[in-house]
């Protein structure tokens, strides 16, 4: 954007007013949670050596591991025992992104070798997680058997969980046994009113319930479950599916519920509800949340507890960074055609690199923190960025699937989100369309931080009052940010620009990814 005496007005975010803080449950922590920063911002001076050993370089449980590290799930467990409404379970549907949503199911010998493969391709591939594309617990052998498999064959590969807790506590000292150090356990509610809303069924000690007396077991079952597991030091998220009108507001006593009981994370999740994937939330038109909306639950559990805002809300057999997937790679016949040499030696150098990149982006940001030291200013502003990874600003517009979304103040860059959108540049050429929906997504940020862009969408941004910035181009984004900040800042001092709110923006719906 062209400054020079012409009055530019620039907005800030909306800010929500904060949810009704509802009756504490009591918030005795068990040692899992930490009010000091974002747990999944947090970094290794925030957390003890032993909580840092097992985060540093897990993707999700570390919102700064994610731009160096990937993971990948493999789909071994069909079977669910509880109905969700948000929830419908899909086959050969590759370029759908959303949890259910697998391209093939695999034996845990098969399991076993495509996780050998992608190690050997992707040496910062730290850990594989089971999510699905049912209920992992619901197929307690295959689910058990493949993480066998893998730690004799690939011992540094951290293995991680995901589940709906029904079978939870009948399975945590198998869970321990194994050395899985990461459970994720799905809770949307405490309350078996609210449950009964969002669960039609259960399958539980070969009895069918329904209703409120379903949602009633569920609930227990998950919080007996996440009690078991931080009793023995486990660490455990608890994801949560935000629902309008359904339990948005409930969510806030179950943030605190899972605190006292002793989760390290929690990770609120807008409800994907578009009607063509056929849930029964998405057929009877229910939305899910605005991206302000979201944000304004997470910052209102964010006193209570870590949370975590980095979910991508992967399909049951993801592969790479969040954020990208490279699943069709790794489909079982290039898997099974493929030479694979595991090579530990080289992970681990691969990985000490990694490590010396990493330290350099934190670095650089602390070293921009400091010109912003004695700021005094109660603005903060959103920014859009395109990145490929490994923290720096290296996307190209047109060809972003996403943007992350980080939130500038003088206490820093924090990352708050990120926004899916059809990639602009298709076939080589712009589409306006596309342009619309990636306006939609961003238009809460203030401007949107890219490699490079072209005249069209740059003319088309400008106009929807976002300033594309291309001069940090490669280079790192949250120094890049706080540098950005410090000279809007002084754009607003000396009445260059005026800082005033921006409206809300679309959390994708469709959530699909082209190929
Ligand atoms: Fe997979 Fe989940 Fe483990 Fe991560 S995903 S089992 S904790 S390795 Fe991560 Fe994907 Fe969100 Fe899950 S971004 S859906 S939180
Ligand atoms: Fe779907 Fe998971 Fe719910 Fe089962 S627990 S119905 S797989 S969302």
């Amino acid at each position: 954007m062209k400054l020079g005496t012409r009055k530019v007005v620039a907005e800030l975010h909306v800010m929500q007013p904060p949810l009704p803080v509802t009756e504490q449950r009591g918030c005795a922590s068990k040692g899992g949670g930490s009010n000091s920063s974002c747990g999944s911002a947090a970094g290794q001076g925030d957390l003890s050596p032993e909580v840092w050993e097992k985060v540093k370089n897990h993707p999700c449980y570390s919102e700064e591991a994610h731009h160096h590290y990937a993971r990948m799930h493999v789909a071994v467990a069909p079977a669910c025992n509880i109905q969700c409404n948000y929830c419908n379970r899909k086959f050969d549907c590759s370029n759908e992104s959303r949890p259910g949503v697998v391209s093939e199911r695999l034996t845990p010998e098969q399991a076993a070798k495509k996780v050998l493969a992608v190690a050997s391709n992707i040496p910062q591939m730290t850990v594989l997680g089971i999510a699905g594309p049912g209920d992992p617990l619901a197929n307690p052998e295959k689910t058990f058997k493949t993480f066998e498999l893998v730690t004799k064959t690939a011992p540094d590969i951290k293995l991680c969980l995901s589940t709906n807790g029904l079978m939870l506590p009948d399975y945590v000292d198998r869970i321990q046994a194994l050395n899985i150090d990461h459970v994720t356990i799905t809770i949307n509610m405490i309350d078996p009113e609210i449950g009964a809303k969002i669960y039609p069924w259960i399958y539980y000690n070969k009895k069918r319930y329904e209703g409120v007396e379903a949602a009633r077991i569920l609930s227990e079952r998950q919080l007996l479950g996440l009690e078991m597991l931080t009793a023995r030091g486990i660490l455990c998220k608890v994801n949560s599916v935000m629902i309008p009108g359904v339990n948005d507001r409930h969510l806030v006593e179950v943030n605190r519920a899972v605190k006292s009981r002793g989760a390290f994370l929690h990770n609120i999740m807008p409800m994907i509800s578009a009607p063509e994937h056929g849930t029964v939330f998405g057929l009877a038109g229910r939305r899910g949340p605005t991206a302000q909306e979201l944000k304004a639950l997470q910052d209102s559990c964010e006193g209570e507890m870590n949370m975590m805002r980095h979910c991508r809300q992967c399909r049951a057999d993801a592969v790479g960074l969040l954020g990208e997937d490279r699943s069709n790679e790794f489909t079982t016949e290039k898997v099974m055609e493929m030479d694979v040499h595991y090579d530990l030696e080289l992970r681990q150098a691969y990985q000490e690199d990694v490590e010396r990149r990493r330290a350099a982006v934190v670095a650089a940001r602390n070293a921009e923190l400091k010109t912003l030291a004695g700021s005094d200013s109660g603005i903060s502003i959103l920014i859009a960025v395109a990145t490929k990874g490994s923290g720096r600003i290296n996307q190209h517009f047109g060809h972003a699937k996403e943007f992350q979304v980080y939130e500038v103040s003088t206490t820093g860059a924090k990352f708050v989100g990120h926004r899916r959108v059809d990639n602009y540049c298709q076939g080589g050429f712009g589409e306006e369309e596309s342009l619309e929906t990636v306006i939609r997504a961003i238009n809460d940020c203030v401007g949107v931080f890219i490699s490079r862009i072209g005249n069209c969408p740059r003319e088309g941004l400008l106009k929807a009052g976002i300033e594309p910035i291309d001069r940090f181009a490669l280079e790192y984004i949250e120094q890049s940010a706080i540098t950005y900040f410090r000279e809007y800042l002084e754009r607003v001092r000396n009445g260059e620009i005026e800082h005033r709110q921006r409206g809300d923006a679309d959390i994708r719906q469709g959530a699909l990814i082209t190929t």
